[in-house]
């Protein structure tokens, strides 16, 4: 995830290895001009491709590869996508911890290697995805990637969903978003007391809760098939107990 502020000049430079086999470039949805800069700084094989954007709107914006070569969609659905955060003049308020979690599909077949898949293009044209996952392969955010935090500790998530195709019903299981920056916007409208938010394909929000009791909160896509076919993370909360808000029952 980038980082910037509005009314910061960003230069952005993409060395594409002379190794590779295709052009590659970025499209960043935080920039007012043609393409989001794709066609400036399309960079083939071995050559660098560089352009200069003032960023002028605050907001969470997802940038992904548009390259031409062979086409842009496989290009995002091989895994070339992020987010650039563009904060307002004074910075986001301090929450105590933030996370960027980016949610995509993959559409694969077998291919000679039997550990690799391919990309499927019969699948992407059908919207059938095989994995729907949290930044970049299922599992990413279980054992060692759980995402912590304590409680009374106020947690702000960057979410983004790049699709390729699906929107996100992103959800918390046991959590209430206090805030929903809808759309990804900063001085937009936010939203209270959210369960679920609607997250389009190449959208992104910004969610900000506080967490209350101790436990393990589970992100997923609520479009709910698609836990199964990796879209789950868990958000681990440490801390003390409290009766008065969540209590448990011994067993009959
Ligand atoms: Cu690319």
């Amino acid at each position: 995830m980038v980082r910037v502020r509005v009314g910061d000049t960003v230069e952005v430079r993409l060395e594409n290895p002379k190794e590779n086999k295709f052009a590659h470039n970025m499209d960043l949805h935080a920039v007012n001009g043609p393409g989001g800069g794709a066609g400036a700084n399309l960079a083939f094989p071995g050559a660098t491709g560089v352009f200069t954007f003032k960023a002028l709107a605050p907001g969470l914006f997802m940038y992904h590869c548009a390259s031409p070569v062979p086409n842009p969609h496989i290009h995002l659905a091989n895994g070339m996508y992020g987010m650039i955060l563009v904060e307002p003049e004074h910075g986001l308020p301090k929450v105590d911890r933030e996370y960027a979690v980016i949610e995509s599909e993959f559409f694969t077949k077998p291919s000679e290697d039997k550990d690799v898949l391919e990309f499927s293009m019969e699948k992407g044209l059908a919207e059938h995805s095989d994995y729907v996952v949290f930044n970049g392969h299922t599992g990413s955010l279980l054992g060692k990637g759980e995402l912590k935090a304590s409680v009374g500790e106020t947690v702000r998530l960057y979410f983004g969903n790049i699709g390729p195709n699906s929107a996100s019903s992103f959800h918390i299981i046991g959590e209430i978003f206090d805030n929903v920056h809808t759309e990804g916007t900063i001085g937009g409208t936010v939203n209270h007391h959210v369960q679920s938010t609607l997250v389009p394909a190449a959208g992104a929000t910004i969610v900000e809760f506080k967490v209350d009791v101790p436990g393990a909160y589970v992100l997923v896509d609520h479009s709910f098939f698609r836990v199964a076919k990796g879209a789950l993370g868990i958000l681990k909360v440490g801390g003390n107990d409290d009766p008065s808000i969540f209590q448990a029952h011994p067993a009959p």
